[in-house]
């Protein structure tokens, strides 16, 4: 039977779930179930609500009213701005006014001036919007840079359907999966792949709330998503890591995994976990597939439609021998529009005959495998698998009186992969601020888990000749 033309989100088709395509299940949040039609009759009324707007900010709390807003949006063609629900005074000010987002659609922070449309768990609407265009940009979501605050990344609705389906295929991801995570509703990872994924393959989703071993152990689902971070937490839980071994895959990404953590969850679950490699700009390129090899420390081949290659300083290719290392550039129906108010950087992303400069460096072996070896600049820290521009913790640093000068770094760390460390040198004239001070201030003005954990204080930065920090020099 035929249910007209393919929709983002697929398992929500209208004409299908009046049909019978219900499922009791179709998202939990921290213990708060929604079925198939409650969700498109709650967001259809989210999208009456808000149809006419064009851009709209939504807190993004990991709960049932932002799923309900995103999928309203969705519906109605209107973009999403996801907004960390713990970010700062500073971050939150700048996404707003970047993004131009007219209003806060579910729940509003304390003090915000834009208004409110509520989105009512309970209100129902079964009218049947066109499917918009998938040129349509879907969201902007904002991520660091190595220096300045976040910028936006405009995703479409084709992209994403194309990210999704690529990922269904490398996972052989059915709707007779149960999806289980507890990741933000902020990133690529949690969002799109966690949220959007499940509701296009139609596999019920369980969010955990907050990402912890007991948590998804309970859960029981067969598909699980987590960063690094999440899995190292498992595996120093073995009771509860034994009780993934009914799982089919178990899938790691936003941050390299450790391979003493991979072969620690093979013996624990008995599955070699599924590793993959993306980035908001770009969803997620590579992975290991469901019928291929897992490497430990390899991220795998390009899913469908994307090609890769590494060239050197110079734009000279560099050889796929398993060994030369060079910049990682992709290509793929996967990928972003461009950073919103941001010509100058979306060019510079860009290479003249159209590959997107990942900034990541890689090999590439005779057999396609990809290794991430690491980064092009020390100022994006990867922490918790959140990406974190040292810039912009350096700018807040030195907008709090007694900073005179600052260098931020990330430093290897058993749990977090790195974790933010800022080197501060004090005024003269201060009087003894503390560094947990100094953290607070970097929580209170960007997002909570882009605060330094540790302070060092200092008399003096190593520079070299030019007076350039040189930061290699800091650990
Ligand atoms: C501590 N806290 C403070 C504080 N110090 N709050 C305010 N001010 C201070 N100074 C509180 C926090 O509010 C929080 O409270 C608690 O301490 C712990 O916070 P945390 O330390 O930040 O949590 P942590 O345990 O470190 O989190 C680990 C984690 C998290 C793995 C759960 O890092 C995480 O969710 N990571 C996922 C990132 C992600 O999804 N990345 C994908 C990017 S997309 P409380 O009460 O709230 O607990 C991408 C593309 C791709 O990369 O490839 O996928
Ligand atoms: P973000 O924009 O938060 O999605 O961060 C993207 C960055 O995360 C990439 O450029 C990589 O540096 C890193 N990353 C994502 N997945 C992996 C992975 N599997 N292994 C290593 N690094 C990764």
């Amino acid at each position: 039977m035929s249910f007209g033309p393919p929709l983002l989100l697929s398992s929500l088709n209208p004409l299908a779930v009046a049909g019978g395509a219900d499922i009791p299940n179709a998202v939990t949040i921290d213990g708060s179930t929604l079925s198939r039609s409650d969700l498109l009759g709650a967001a259809t009324s989210v999208a009456e609500r808000i149809a006419r707007a064009e851009r709209v900010a939504v807190l993004a709390e990991p709960t049932v009213t932002t799923v309900l807003a995103v999928v309203g949006c969705l519906i109605a063609g209107v973009t999403v701005v996801p907004v960390p629900p713990d970010s700062g005074a500073t971050e939150r000010a700048h996404i707003l006014a970047d993004s131009g987002a007219q209003v806060w659609l579910g729940k509003a922070p304390e003090g915000s001036e834009l208004p409110v449309v509520p989105v009512r768990r309970h209100a129902r609407s079964w009218h049947s919007y066109p499917e918009p265009d998938p040129a349509t940009p879907a969201f902007v979501l904002y991520t660091s840079g190595t220096t300045g605050l976040p910028k936006g990344v405009v995703l479409g609705r084709g992209a994403i359907a194309a990210g999704l389906d690529a990922l269904a295929d490398a996972w052989a991801w059915t709707a007779d999966d149960v999806l289980v995570h507890g990741l933000p509703l902020f990133h690529v990872h949690g969002l799109i792949l966690g949220v959007l994924g499940a509701l296009r393959v139609g596999s019920p989703l369980i969010h955990t709330g907050k990402p912890t071993p007991r948590a998804y152990a309970a859960a029981k689902g067969s598909l699980y998503f987590a960063v690094p971070t999440v899995w190292s937490r498992m595996v120093e839980d073995p009771e509860a890591a034994q009780q993934l071994t009914t799982a089919r895959l178990l899938v790691s990404g936003s941050a390299p995994l450790p391979m003493p953590v991979f072969e620690r969850l093979r013996e624990l679950t008995g599955h070699a976990p599924i590793e993959r490699y993306g980035m908001s700009e770009t969803m997620i390129t590579l992975s290991t597939r469901a019928d291929g090899e897992r490497r430990p420390g390899w991220v795998g081949t390009p899913v469908r439609g994307v090609r890769t290659r590494l060239r050197d300083e110079s734009g000279a290719p560099v050889p796929h021998d398993g060994e030369s290392i060079g910049g990682l550039q992709v290509r793929g129906p996967m990928l972003f529009d461009g950073y919103l108010n941001r010509p100058d950087a979306t060019a510079e992303s860009w290479t003249d005959d159209g590959w997107f400069r990942t900034g990541d460096v890689a090999v590439i072996d005779p057999e396609g495998f990809h290794r991430i070896v690491g980064r092009e600049s020390v100022d994006l820290i990867k922490s918790g698998g959140y990406r974190i521009g040292a810039g912009e913790v350096e700018t807040v640093l030195l907008g709090h009186p007694a900073v005179a000068e600052v260098a931020v770094v990330g430093l290897p760390d058993d749990d977090l992969g790195q974790r933010v460390v800022a080197f501060v040198v004090r005024r003269a004239s201060d009087a003894g601020t503390t560094e947990r001070e100094l953290i607070a201030h970097v929580a209170e003005q960007l997002s909570v888990h882009k605060r330094p954990r540790e302070i060092r204080l200092v008399d003096a930065l190593p520079r070299n000749a030019m007076g350039k920090v040189q930061k290699k020099l800091l650990s």
